[in-house]
């Protein structure tokens, strides 16, 4: 057995180490200066209560980009620095977002306890390799993100950092499941190396039908798709679509989750899931084959998702909504009922339409996951989404990209149960139209402009708060750009008291409210790695059914124009049109 001293590493501060909407994440240059990333990491330790790090067991893993392999050795070594007792790692370092969120809830050790936090090494939908992006997030007992209080903490931390604790200890090989055994002063410190799925399939197992899902994927009319972006869901498809559920190989797209993603933008959506869009006949480079009747793609950490039918794309909105009004019937987890439903603040209110008809608790939350876990934690809420392509439920307290998946075949597979061997699939297009048609459309689409300069950024928003002390003034501004848009009857920054911990946290988002429901939301990302990322959200809602099968861009283009010229888009950034638009 290998043993090893605790040794004190001396240290400076590095600037700019405060997490943002979902961990620290910075170019792999910037984290691969000498002690950048054990400041972080030691300032995480020093921010948890100590019997969450002393004798405590941890999990380190994430979605195998660039430079996560010399990160877990790196954090492994410091564990055992800061007396934790053991680490465990998924296979080769991988291990999905959700799945080490399951890991982290459900996992049980030899010695009958949990885990009691994880290192999540992701920057989610941001690209990898040498020259893209590195991240780092921390995951708390309940399997969630880590709340503000601590992420601040965090941050407090590595503004005034003077040494890092670590042993020198020989790398662990993590390519081969297995427990290696280190002696750390005395006592025992352990490595546990496991395979990277089974526990996440196990859940999965429970929470659905997967002898319905089997039936439909081996239904002749159904064909399926998934594209993984080279990300770390490739290994959970394999394993759960292939071989637990019959799919064929071919229908699995870059699912070898490769360390740069093969180059791309491991970010499922219209723009980035070229392959997946052109195959589903949704692009203008379509392929000319049929296209197949159900797509899927998920990001580089698999917490992501994007739900297309045969030419046709599910706006994320709209897919936590209808997953909400359909959970109960077509998912056995859910078959007692919803204990509530939640979205973000520019998530599109499909949800709250749905929460109203089915009479269910309902929560806006700010950007960010972090905000789901309490109400899920006190028992309030089942389903939860995001409009930038996050959905999910308590099954976990991290969104879940392959789950939602699983949520819509099942959904697919219930609506056609009687009709397995007819002739006429009802279709995910079918699924959606008469969701509208029941509870009206939300019209919804958001621009992004990625990059801009910091400065300029900051200015744009601050003339949009400044604007909204007048509404008079706002809406001759409106009135002036558009004659046809509602009034504006509300603006503000949004604010969010958690109902369960009575935490607040401000600026949260800029809104203009119209009378008629519609929204413009202005925020900035707190996920990008250079300069900064404005996002804009557009929503609009339709009742009426001669008016919910207008094309989206068609119908939104009025509230398009008053945003762009509202907020002098052009003139603060230069930008005439956005980076991407979904
Ligand atoms: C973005 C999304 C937000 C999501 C976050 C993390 O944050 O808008 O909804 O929770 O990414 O997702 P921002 O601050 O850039 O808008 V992931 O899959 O990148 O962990
Ligand atoms: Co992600």
């Amino acid at each position: 057995m290998s043993s090893g001293q605790i040794k004190r590493v001396q240290t400076t501060p590095f600037d700019g180490q405060k997490p943002g909407t979902s961990g620290l994440r910075k170019k792999v240059k910037v984290f691969t200066q000498p002690n950048y990333l054990q400041n972080f990491v030691q300032s995480t330790f020093n921010a948890l209560p100590s019997d969450k790090v002393k004798g405590a067991r941890l999990v380190v893993s994430g979605d195998g980009r660039y430079f996560s392999k010399e990160a877990i050795q790196i954090i492994i070594k410091m564990a055992a620095g800061n007396g934790v007792k053991s680490v465990w790692v998924g296979q080769n370092g991988l291990l999905s977002t959700p799945a080490v969120s399951a890991v982290v809830r459900e996992r049980v050790g030899a010695d009958g306890s949990k885990a009691s936090g994880a290192f999540i090494l992701t920057a989610s939908h941001n690209p990898g390799g040498p020259n893209e992006d590195f991240g780092i997030k921390y995951n708390m007992e309940n399997g969630g993100p880590a709340p503000e209080s601590i992420t601040n903490k965090i941050y407090e931390n590595t503004t005034q950092i003077k040494e890092y604790l670590t042993v020198d200890l020989p790398e662990v090989d993590i390519t081969k499941p297995g427990v290696t055994t280190f002696e750390v002063e005395g006592g025992t410190f352990t490595v546990d190396v496991f395979d990277s799925a089974s526990d996440y399939v196990k859940l999965m197992k429970s929470i659905f039908d997967f002898e319905s899902i089997r039936k439909l994927l081996s239904s002749p009319k159904f064909t399926f798709c998934f594209d993984a972006l080279h990300g770390v869901g490739g290994a959970y498809a394999k394993r759960i679509f292939v071989e637990e559920l019959g799919a064929k190989e071919s229908s699995l797209l870059n699912c070898v989750p490769k360390e740069d993603f093969g180059g791309g933008h491991p970010d499922p959506n219209l723009t980035y899931a070229k392959e997946l869009v052109a195959r589903m006949g949704l692009s203008k480079s379509n392929t000319q084959d049929e296209p197949p009747e159900f797509g899927a793609a998920a990001d580089g950490d698999a917490d992501r998702n994007m739900i297309l039918g045969k030419r046709f794309f599910v706006t994320p909105s709209d897919s936590v909504a209808i997953i909400a009004a359909n959970a109960v019937e077509a998912i056995p987890y859910f078959s007692t009922g919803l204990k509530g439903v939640a979205r973000s603040m520019p998530t599109s209110a499909a949800l709250d339409v749905v929460a109203k008809h089915l009479n269910l608790k309902f929560f806006e939350v700010p950007t960010g996951w972090k905000f789901f876990g309490n109400l899920m934690d006190a028992g309030l809420c089942s389903v939860c989404g995001e409009e930038s392509f996050g959905t999910g439920s308590d099954h976990i307290r991290e969104k879940d990209g392959i789950w939602a998946v699983l949520a819509w075949l099942s959904i697919i597979a219930f609506k056609n149960k009687d009709n397995i061997g007819g002739d006429k699939l009802v279709t995910v297009e079918d699924i959606v139209r008469k969701h509208w048609a029941t509870y009206g459309r939300h019209y919804y689409t958001r621009y992004d402009y990625e990059n801009v300069d910091a400065g300029k950024a900051k200015d744009l928003m601050a003339s949009l708060v400044n604007l909204q002390s007048s509404l008079p003034e706002v809406n001759k501004i409106v009135k002036g750009i558009c004659s046809d848009v509602a009034n504006v009857v509300g603006a503000d920054e949004f604010e969010y008291k958690d109902s369960v911990d009575g935490s607040i946290s401000k600026h949260q988002g800029i809104r203009y409210l119209f009378e008629d429901g519609s929204r413009l939301v202005f925020r900035l990302s707190g996920t990008g790695s250079e300069g900064a990322t404005i996002r804009l959200y557009i929503e609009q809602y339709e009742k009426d059914p001669s008016k919910i099968s207008r094309e989206s861009s068609e119908a939104l283009a009025p509230l398009v124009e008053v945003a762009l010229k509202l907020s002098k888009m052009q003139e603060f950034t230069g930008r005439s049109a956005p980076t991407v638009i979904t």
